[in-house]
């Protein structure tokens, strides 16, 4: 067999030692604890592979037969060994100094490894009260994993060491970043595998040192775990050279130590004494950072390189070809077992080569002496508070929203832009929370018009800055990386460890983290379930420079789609919201920064837009989730000829002026406005808890009026949400159907059929008895349409009837500019994003 030789950058015949084997094991472990330690790790590796094949016999306390195999081999034994082995060095480290650590797995489909040691360690029991600290509850512990109604075989909300699940790779390290923000004393441990590096969130993620403050935060420890494959193919950085590797990583600006072999009382003293060395340096950078507070210089932090055979201590060799240190130890390395009883007996000369009854008691309780290896209470990982976020979660302190609300002293008559004032009241959550709340932002605060927050804090930089630099600083709570990956991950593990945020980010763009708020969906729907699982502050994402206003930047910024995937999660986790103005998206993130265990995503637009509600009436729209608008709705007694229904600022704008030209062009016909601010009101109450009953769905949209339904985002979304409400049929929605270019904001409307024209037309389309009475209206919008595009050609500007309108309550035109709302503060803007 030839492996690849890191120094050499070549492939050498596996019998030269990758390590020097002949020589005396020697380094900071005494022989008993190395020996002990070793045990240890030979008891997690032994539940490993009792987790992925053992039903019964689980101490192998009779010879193995077939039928204590399970039917269905699941699990992953490649990553397994390593992540033992660094569990149990870092509980050494922990329990030498007394370190508050977390553990995060980045191959987290290594699950039967973290089980295994949150199983020896206790913590697993105190979780899992069936899995009791004897035979029959290893027994429970291997029949559990990964089969139905047990737990599952990767990492998850189930272990009590682990805030991450690592199903999804290229998180891990944001992850770590996230928790050791704000929590000086924490050092995370963060294993990060060879495969998982190629992925390009991970590669982006090591520039998160630019912004961990030492005076401040906690640490992050990397270990980047070369085992030389992924699933089936060798890893880049495997097959890279240490020397190149060197210096990527120092670029980079961590000092990497590198630990390679595969004969372990050598590992074990080279682990040690790297683990002691980083343990060393990471001390001495918060030590002086801590005296001095030196901002303006990014530290060297350290990590490591551990090179180790992929499946290390498995089957050498099945069936001719080499398993251990190939790719082929990833999953399940004697795949028939039960079939085959050669494979069977490998299988138990394997196990045994663990000796479960040497370091198991006749009871099956792990013996006294190796016990002590494990940390007490909670340094224990998996009884760390920080992995188990809800219990260290502290309240924000928030200021009343209701005290920055805008004046609008009647609906439609002034212009905001909806997020300064949001930005203001950030900023004083900012000051009122210094340790637990964080803006995090693709660069975008400014364009955002949340750039009030730079009154009471900086953009973090750890890096030097230069006097041109605007509100740049180490001490900044707002987290500006052009990553939104970054973005999110750290979100989430600051999430997860209890604390608070907001992630605010172009619509456009936060596609690009679809699947990571799937994940971390994911995560929280099944802490749902686990009531040991305190819950946590909800991710909040501000989506705001959306598709319908992004009329400067085009079509690659339109793109509203990120709800759309979010609707596909558990309706007890996700919230949407489309506040139409200002003082709604203040009442709406307010109610967000209070709860827990939801994805809350609320858009709103950030350019300047009309105003409808005034504090108290957003308060009670936003309290109701949807309701009528009396302004805009003539329908006086009795049931409306046609329903105007609006979700998203711009929507609304275009329905409330629909409906002013109704009332200006077809003064007979009774028109209903309502809007919606929380999407799943329109769902069942089957569907979600804020789906309104028939009843109540009713008096809304009554039993049987045409609805003419603008969207903000695909109008599949609310169609399906439809299904099943009475007359069904009468629902027609208008959305955003992937029309835009660099136009004028109306042509953007105009370009995806939702402009107030075609909202006309279809009212009077679907109301039949009306429709015939005012045909000449029909062919006046058509003619505005026509109007419209040779205007915006000849003046690239909107027409002035369009961009001037307000609601005038004679119907009159408006040809006045329109006036600013009383507190709308209008600051300098350098960039529009
Ligand atoms: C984003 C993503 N893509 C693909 C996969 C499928 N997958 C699961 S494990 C694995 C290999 C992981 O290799 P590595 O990070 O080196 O972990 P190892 O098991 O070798 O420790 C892959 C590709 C995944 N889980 N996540
Ligand atoms: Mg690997």
């Amino acid at each position: 067999m030839f492996i690849f030789d890191p120094k050499l950058s070549t492939a050498v015949e596996s019998s030269v030692p990758p390590s020097d084997q002949k020589s005396p094991a020697t380094g900071p472990l005494s022989p008993d604890l190395l020996d002990k330690m070793h045990r240890y790790w030979q008891a997690a590796n032994y539940l490993t592979v009792g987790q992925i094949y053992l039903q019964e016999n689980q101490l192998l306390r009779e010879p193995l037969r077939a039928e204590h195999i399970k039917p269905r081999l699941l699990g992953h034994w490649g990553t397994s060994t390593g992540l033992s082995f660094i569990y149990v060095h870092l509980n050494r480290l922990i329990k030498e100094h007394d370190l508050d650590a977390l553990y995060i797995a980045g191959p987290g489909h290594g699950g039967p490894a973290l089980n295994a040691n949150s199983y020896l360690e206790g913590t697993y029991t105190a979780v899992h009260p069936e899995v009791t600290q004897n035979s029959a509850g290893i027994r429970q512990l291997f029949r559990e994993f990964s089969t139905p109604g047990g737990v599952p075989s990767h990492c998850g909300p189930h272990l009590p060491n682990s805030i991450h699940e690592g199903g999804e790779l290229g998180y891990a390290l944001l992850h770590a970043f996230g928790a050791a923000f704000d929590n000086p004393e924490l050092v995370v441990v963060c294993v990060v595998g060879d495969g998982e590096a190629e992925t390009c969130p991970l590669e982006g993620s090591w520039k998160s040192n630019r912004f961990l403050n030492p005076f401040r935060d906690g640490a992050v420890l990397p270990i980047l775990h070369l085992n030389g494959y992924k699933i089936s193919g060798p890893t880049v950085e495997a097959r890279t050279s240490d020397d190149e590797l060197e210096k990527l990583y120092r670029g980079h600006g961590y000092n990497p130590y590198f630990v390679e072999g595969d004969d372990p009382p050598f590992m074990h003293q080279k682990f040690a004494a790297a683990l002691n060395t980083c343990y060393q340096e990471i001390r001495e950078i918060q030590s002086e950072a801590r005296r001095k507070n030196t901002g303006g210089k990014v530290p060297v932090w350290p990590m490591i390189i551990l090179r180790t055979p992929k499946g290390w201590t498995g089957p050498k060799e099945v069936d001719g070809l080499p398993i251990e240190g190939t790719f082929r130890a990833h999953q399940v390395p004697l795949a028939t077992v039960r079939e085959s009883p050669p494979h069977l007996r490998m299988l138990e000369s394997w196990m045994r080569s663990y000796h479960p009854e040497k370091v198991f008691d006749a009871g099956g309780k792990l013996i006294p002496e190796l016990q002590d290896l494990a940390p007490q209470g909670t340094c224990r990982l998996g009884a760390s508070p920080h992995s188990n976020g809800g219990r260290v979660l502290n309240a924000l302190v928030l200021p009343d929203f209701a005290n920055y609300g805008l004046e609008v002293p009647a609906p439609g008559k002034v212009i905001a832009e909806a997020p300064r004032k949001l930005g203001e009241f950030f900023r004083d959550v900012i000051k009122l929370n210094p340790e637990n709340f964080r803006l995090f932002c693709p660069d975008e605060t400014n364009s955002n018009r949340l750039n009030a927050v730079f009154e009471a804090t900086n953009r973090r930089s750890i890096g030097p800055t230069i006097p041109i630099d605007d509100h740049v600083g180490p001490d900044g709570r707002v987290l500006e990386v052009l990553s939104e990956h970054c973005c999110e991950g750290w979100l989430e593990g600051y999430l997860l460890t209890g604390r608070h945020g907001v992630f605010a980010t172009y619509e456009g763009f936060a596609q690009v983290v679809d699947s990571m708020l799937t994940q971390h969906a994911k995560w929280v729907e099944q802490c749902d379930e686990i009531p040991w699982r305190k819950p946590i502050a909800s991710l909040n994402v501000f989506l705001t420079s959306h598709c319908w206003r992004n009329d400067h930047n085009g079509f690659s910024h339109q793109a509203p789609g990120f709800v759309d995937n979010a609707l596909a999660r558990r309706s007890t986790v996700m919230r949407i919201y489309y506040p139409p103005d200002a003082n709604c998206l203040l009442s709406t993130m307010d109610h967000a920064l209070r709860s827990r265990n939801y994805v809350n995503l609320v858009t709103c637009g950030k350019q300047e837009q009309l105003q409808w509600l005034n504090m108290e009436q957003a308060i009670e729209h936003c309290s109701r989730g949807a309701s009528r608008w009396d302004f805009p709705s003539n329908e006086g007694e009795g049931e409306p000829d046609v329903i105007l229904a609006c979700v998203g600022d711009v929507p609304t704008l275009e329905t409330v002026a629909a409906s002013w030209l109704l009332r200006k062009l077809a003064p007979d016909m009774k028109v209903r406005v309502v809007n919606v601010v929380d999407l799943a009101v329109l769902m069942s109450p089957d569907e979600h808890p804020h789906g309104m009953d028939n009843l109540a769905f009713e008096a809304l949209f009554t039993t049987s009026a045409p609805v003419v339904f603008a969207y903000h985002a695909s109008r599949w979304a609310i169609h399906s949400m439809l299904h099943g409400r009475s007359n069904e049929a009468r629902f027609h929605v208008r959305g955003f159907i992937d029309q835009g270019s660099t136009t004028t904001p109306f042509d953007m409307v105009v370009r995806n059929k939702i402009s107030r024209y075609h909202l006309v037309i279809d009212a009077l389309k679907y109301v039949p008895k009306i429709r015939s009475k005012y045909g000449d209206v029909v062919d006046l919008m058509n003619r505005k349409l026509f109007e419209h595009h040779s205007y915006i050609r000849e003046h690239f500007e909107d027409m002035p009837e369009v961009a001037l309108w307000r609601w005038t309550d004679d119907f009159s035109d408006s040809t006045e500019p329109l006036p600013l709302a009383k507190g709308q503060p209008r600051s300098q803007l350098f960039t529009d994003g």
